[in-house]
């Protein structure tokens, strides 16, 4: 017998282990019965051991958070519903170069400090990518959705490709943070791992998970997802801010003397990555916090719009904009509330490090209506036909009004914006391809290539060329010069 074995404490036998789960679940009771919420072990003795270990080790993670979460509960139902005090239009976006209102000069200077940003290793990307794809009733995360117009390629690969590209332009790999929650974590890792991490460097890519929370029901219970499993679900994408926190990226950003993130959703395919006029607006307007926004045309858009409140720089989500401020427009017809929030940002280190060490006060949760499996008072699964419990969700913008300067900048929905969010229909696989293929046509067009694959589906290798002025400069006359950038195809995909 080995020496180490001698010293070490003997197994428990079954009675000892019997002893030790009892007392663990009669400190959990204490805890979920100071939060009422005692409800949650009810089916305990129905459970067999694997079962109790499983709902033991469950409660006991999810303890620490209890106070807060049905705190949270309660307060939110306290808060006034409707649009918030206080509101007043957006001012001083820099607008549109084709409005005419930002002159040239500007933006060269901005791209300038941008790229010098890029070049010297400040910047890190940021991707939240937890999302549970509901609405898109996709059953993978929503990165691995196929999305190339022509190749099927990912949304992941597609945004790999423009990390290449930038990697190609800048001269050095720029870290990107993924963030996943349970539900994405363990299928994002294999899709990396299986596509060789799509020809980026393994250690410059870094996954991270968000919290998960509890939901609760209408008399604030957390559900039972079955007799032995409390229901959770990833908190929001505000989540991002202490789970960068917590899982040491943050610091890591910190030790690497990166200053700048940019942050984007895994959903749209659109995304500018790290677009330099876009970083270099932040840091010349030495904002703390920099959004991208498009011009809001359908007032029932379901995009939240970037305002003032109470005086401060915010986002109004759209479920929270009543109707007078919604359709209310001005003299030439604009809606008031135009600035439609893409949820691309610049966000300062120092400025996520802030607001992580004080998550509670400044990312509060709001309440989501889900569909959520369930069981009856006698431990039978019940499948809900409509929403039955209120998520616990965390909203990154609800850090805006903390900054000290935000600078707002307008894109083109167009070119920038075509997130995958429906199965059919509006921000949809569909939409986002046809918008896809026409900001790809357009760099086609600049390169003289546009008549050439007219009636053709296409689709262009971002890492090759990421924009018009590359697509221009491969200096390619036909289309056989563009084969190893550009894809083609005749049919349409179904
Ligand atoms: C969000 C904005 C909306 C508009 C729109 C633009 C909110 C509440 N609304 O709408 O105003 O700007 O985006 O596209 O933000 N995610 C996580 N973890 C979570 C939840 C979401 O990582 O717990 C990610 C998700 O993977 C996706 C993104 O956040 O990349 C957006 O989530 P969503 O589709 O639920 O947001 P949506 O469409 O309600």
């Amino acid at each position: 017998m080995p020496p180490q074995a001698r010293t070490s404490t003997p197994p428990l036998d079954a009675n000892d282990l019997h002893e030790s789960m009892e007392s663990r679940f009669e400190a959990v009771e204490e805890q979920f019965r100071e939060f009422g919420q005692e409800h949650v072990l009810r089916f305990w003795d129905r459970l067999d051991t694997p079962g109790r270990e499983g709902l033991l080790a469950q409660a006991e993670r999810l303890g620490a958070g209890l106070g807060r979460w049905t705190e949270a509960w309660r307060s939110s139902h306290e808060r006034a519903a409707g649009t918030p005090a206080g509101i007043e239009p957006l001012e001083g976006a820099i607008a549109l170069p084709s409005r005419g209102e930002a002159p040239g000069a500007d933006r060269k200077s901005a791209r300038e400090a941008g790229e010098e940003l890029l070049r010297t290793g400040r910047v890190a990307i940021l991707v939240v990518a937890g999302g549970q794809a509901t609405r898109l009733g996709f059953d993978a995360p929503k990165g691995a959705f196929p999305l190339g117009p022509v190749s099927d390629r990912s949304l992941f690969e597609l945004q790999a490709q423009k990390l290449r590209g930038l990697a190609r332009r800048y001269g050095r790999s720029l870290p990107w943070y993924v963030m996943t929650s349970a539900a994405t974590e363990a299928p994002t890792r294999a899709l990396f791992e299986a596509n060789d991490w799509w020809g980026l460097e393994p250690e410059a890519v870094h996954l991270f998970s968000q919290e998960m929370v509890p939901a609760f029901d209408a008399n604030g219970h957390a559900v039972l997802e079955t007799m032995g499993r409390i229901f959770e679900s990833p908190d929001g994408h505000g989540g991002v801010i202490p789970a960068l926190a917590r899982s040491g990226a943050l610091s890591q950003m910190e030790a690497r003397g990166i200053d700048t993130v940019f942050y984007y959703q895994v959903d749209n395919p659109l995304v500018r990555m790290a677009d330099p006029v876009f970083l270099g607006f932040h840091r010349d307007r030495g904002a703390e916090v920099s959004c991208k926004v498009v011009r809001k045309r359908d007032p029932m858009a379901k995009w939240g719009v970037v305002a003032r409140v109470a005086g401060r720089p915010g986002v109004v989500e759209y479920t929270e904009l009543g109707d007078a401020e919604r359709h209310a427009r001005d003299d030439s017809g604009e809606l008031i509330y135009w600035a439609g929030n893409i949820a691309i940002h610049v966000f300062d280190t120092a400025f996520l490090r802030r607001m992580a060490d004080n998550a509670d006060r400044f990312l509060p949760y709001h309440l989501s209506p889900k569909k959520v499996p369930t069981v009856d008072d006698s431990g039978i699964p019940l499948a809900p036909a409509g929403p039955n419990a209120e998520k616990l969700e965390r909203f990154v913008f609800d850090a805006l009004p903390e900054a000290e300067r935000v600078c707002v900048v307008e894109a083109d929905a167009a070119l920038e914006f075509s997130p995958v969010k429906n199965a059919e229909g509006d921000e949809s696989p569909q939409t986002a391809r046809r918008d896809l293929m026409a900001v790809y046509r357009s760099w086609l067009d600049a390169a003289g290539l546009g008549e050439a694959v007219e009636g053709q589906q296409v689709e262009i290798d971002h890492s090759a060329v990421d924009g018009p002025e590359e697509a221009l400069a491969m200096g390619a006359r036909q289309l056989e010069e563009a084969r190893d950038w550009l894809h083609c195809a005749t049919e349409e995909r179904e």
